[in-house]
């Protein structure tokens, strides 16, 4: 593997999904493959899991490992092509990225949507120039439209968890104060279009995602029928990708509570984290037993295990 940015990356599913299991077992062997290398994260937004799990798969390798948060304590960065820069950003992105491969083997990178101007969040500009100008492998850790190692982590969940061969799984919309990236869902979408499930999109109308990921995809905004027969509930809010950027809807109807996980059958529930208590999912879904959201972010250290593995193999 050279970049991690999307499924795309992945050329073998099931067999990435296998390693990662078995790499569980097996890390101490590899403890000794990233010696010598070094890992960049860099971030421009808040991580708690997404941080502290790549930084420890960095570690289980046996890789060296720098933090930056470059949204608070680096220079603002210029990101258009041929830009005059007589205003507020101190450096280019070209020089930042082409710095930063310098130092490091690998760089990761946290980047999310503005939220603002939907073309701009969509061409991924930041990912890309990582990509362009680093000249090392570049790691997406939630770019503006994905957040592969979160999609990775949640299908290996899936395998853990299923009772069946192929369990239904739903993504459902749930309200939130904020505005949030489509990053999650668009990629959970990917991933969940080629594994073997059963999947199923409810959201609000308005909160229709991009067209490009939805291809083939079943979608209703009937959030109680789509629970029905449920193995698997994934929740996550999501702001509206046509008004783009906006809070269309905050009807507390949509809040995952144990009423709506009854109707399904005896359904796992996850989501990414961080997670609005008793706005997106109440307190008693939350902390039910069959609530598989700490496993869900354990499995973060395992997802990124495996691709930095393939990456470092590659180098
Ligand atoms: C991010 C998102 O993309 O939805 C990261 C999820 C892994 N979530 C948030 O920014 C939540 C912020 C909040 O105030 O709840």
């Amino acid at each position: 593997m050279k970049h991690f940015f999307s499924i795309s990356d992945v050329t073998d599913l099931k067999g990435i999904v296998a390693e990662a299991i078995e790499l569980k077992k097996t890390i101490s062997n590899f403890s000794s493959l990233g010696k010598g290398k070094t890992i960049g994260l860099i971030f421009f937004n808040s991580s708690l899991r997404t941080r502290l799990s790549t930084q420890k798969a960095a570690i289980n390798l046996g890789m060296s490992v720098i933090v930056m948060n470059v949204g608070s304590d680096g220079w603002k960065l210029e990101m258009e092509d041929g830009a005059i820069m007589n205003g507020d950003a101190a450096e280019h992105i070209k020089d930042a990225a082409r710095v930063m491969g310098a130092y490091c083997d690998i760089i990761a990178v946290r980047s999310f949507a503005g939220l603002k101007d939907r073309k701009k969040d969509y061409s991924e500009e930041v990912l890309k120039s990582f990509m362009k100008y680093s000249g090392v492998p570049v790691v997406n850790l939630e770019s503006s439209t994905l957040h592969p190692l979160q999609s990775l982590a949640d299908l290996i969940t899936i395998e853990e968890y299923k009772k069946v061969q192929r369990p239904k799984v739903v993504l459902t919309w749930a309200p939130h104060p904020k505005a949030l990236p489509q990053a999650v869902p668009n990629s959970f979408v990917q991933w969940m279009k080629n594994a073997d499930v059963d999947f199923v999109v409810t959201h609000p109308e308005g909160y229709e995602l991009a067209p490009e990921f939805m291809e083939g995809v079943t979608v209703t905004n009937d959030q109680n029928n789509a629970f029905k027969d449920a193995d698997f509930i994934y929740a996550k809010n999501w702001s509206s990708y046509q008004s783009y950027g906006q809070i269309l809807n905050t009807d507390p109807a949509w809040t995952v509570s144990s009423e709506k996980m009854a109707l399904t059958n005896n359904a796992k529930f996850m989501h990414c984290l961080p997670v609005r208590r008793n706005v997106v999912v109440t307190d008693e879904v939350l902390d039910a037993d069959y609530s598989i959201i700490i496993p869900e972010a354990k499995n973060r250290v395992t997802s990124a295990q495996v691709v930095l593995k393939r990456i470092l193999e590659n180098l």
